[in-house]
């Protein structure tokens, strides 16, 4: 763990800071969670702290739910300790990272990338998706090339120095074998609320480490790694892509959330699902995090070890989520 982490994890878990009206929704079951206060920011694992502060920062200054999912992951995306997020995130199997992320608001503009090189801010292009393009999704050179059309700066294409060292280790075996928690899983979702209902999200990787050359993963598809609908709530996954695809994961969790579920009782509906039609469940990790429009919130892992961040104007704290083993 790097001492970044370390640090927060201490500062924060260790001084046990609750957040008041919703941290007694995971001490008690879900049915009694509690309203939630609004703006309301969430974001997953321990970076979601720092991101859900440059969020909230960003809500503060203009007053737009998306200026903050957008402000809050692009912390991430510069994190040189975070090896899953930015160009900093270890690489596919040539040694060379591609990155994906989404962005959606509750009225259901969205846009993604996938598979881009050299952008070191892949959550703003997706935005360029969403307000300049009449498409939802643009892929590899294309998308390199709307950053290009777009000012963005193409960034040297080389590893950072931790992803590098990892590769080169890493290429000694070369084998395959998605490690739960750690390295392969550290992608950053957050999903927020302002006072008004306004709901937006977004979801930003380096993808799975070692991945072959090509592979996209749940976090830029729509409806997989990020769902908004201001009439119901929102959604975000983590973990291994290819179990959240196969069940929609966080558009499943909103369309139960609008048959009644609360987001609690959602994820865990969604993480059984995923669990049935996956294989060798026990070596992978998967999670998701949602948010209603009253603002309860809901968490679920398939294995102990997911955490999020939760945020409000006043208060910033990680919270463990459950999980189904
Ligand atoms: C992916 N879901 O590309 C991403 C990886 C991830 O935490 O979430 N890591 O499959």
């Amino acid at each position: 763990m790097s001492e970044r982490r370390k640090f927060i994890k201490k500062s924060i878990l260790g001084s046990a800071i609750l957040v008041p009206g919703i941290s007694g929704a995971f001490a008690n079951s879900s049915k009694k969670e509690l309203l939630g206060e609004k703006p309301l920011i969430l974001s997953t694992w321990n970076h979601g702290l720092p991101a859900n502060a440059a969020a909230i920062s960003k809500l503060k200054e203009t007053g737009s739910i998306l200026d903050a999912v957008e402000a809050g992951v692009m912390d991430t995306e510069l994190d040189m300790d975070n090896l899953s997020v930015g160009l900093q995130g270890l690489p596919d199997r040539e040694g060379i990272t591609t990155l994906d992320a989404s962005i959606m608001t509750g009225d259901g503009s969205c846009g993604s990338v996938a598979f881009v090189r050299q952008v070191k801010h892949p959550i703003s292009l997706a935005r360029v998706v969403m307000e300049k393009t009449p498409h939802v999704m643009i892929v590899g050179e294309g998308a390199r090339q709307l950053a290009i059309s777009e000012g963005f700066p193409i960034e040297k294409e080389e590893l950072s120095p931790k992803a590098k060292e990892a590769y080169e280790k890493w290429k000694v075996t070369s084998k395959y074998k998605p490690v739960i928690n750690i390295e392969n899983h550290d992608t950053i979702g957050m999903i927020g609320i302002d006072k008004n209902g306004q709901m937006a999200g977004s979801c930003t990787t380096s993808g799975l480490a070692y991945k072959m050359h090509g592979r996209v993963g749940d976090s830029p598809i729509i409806g997989a790694g990020l769902y908004v609908d201001n009439e119901v709530g929102a959604a975000t996954a983590t973990g291994l892509g290819e179990t959240i695809i196969r069940v929609c994961g966080s558009f499943l969790i909103v369309e139960l959330m609008r048959q009644g579920r609360t987001p609690q009782e959602a994820c865990e509906e969604a993480v059984r699902r995923l669990v049935s039609k996956s294989k060798n469940i026990k070596d992978v990790q998967a999670g998701f995090l949602a948010i209603n429009k009253e603002g309860q919130v809901g968490a679920y892992a398939i294995h102990p070890g997911f955490n999020f961040a939760q945020g409000t104007l006043s208060s910033n704290a990680l919270i463990d989520s459950k999980s189904y083993f």
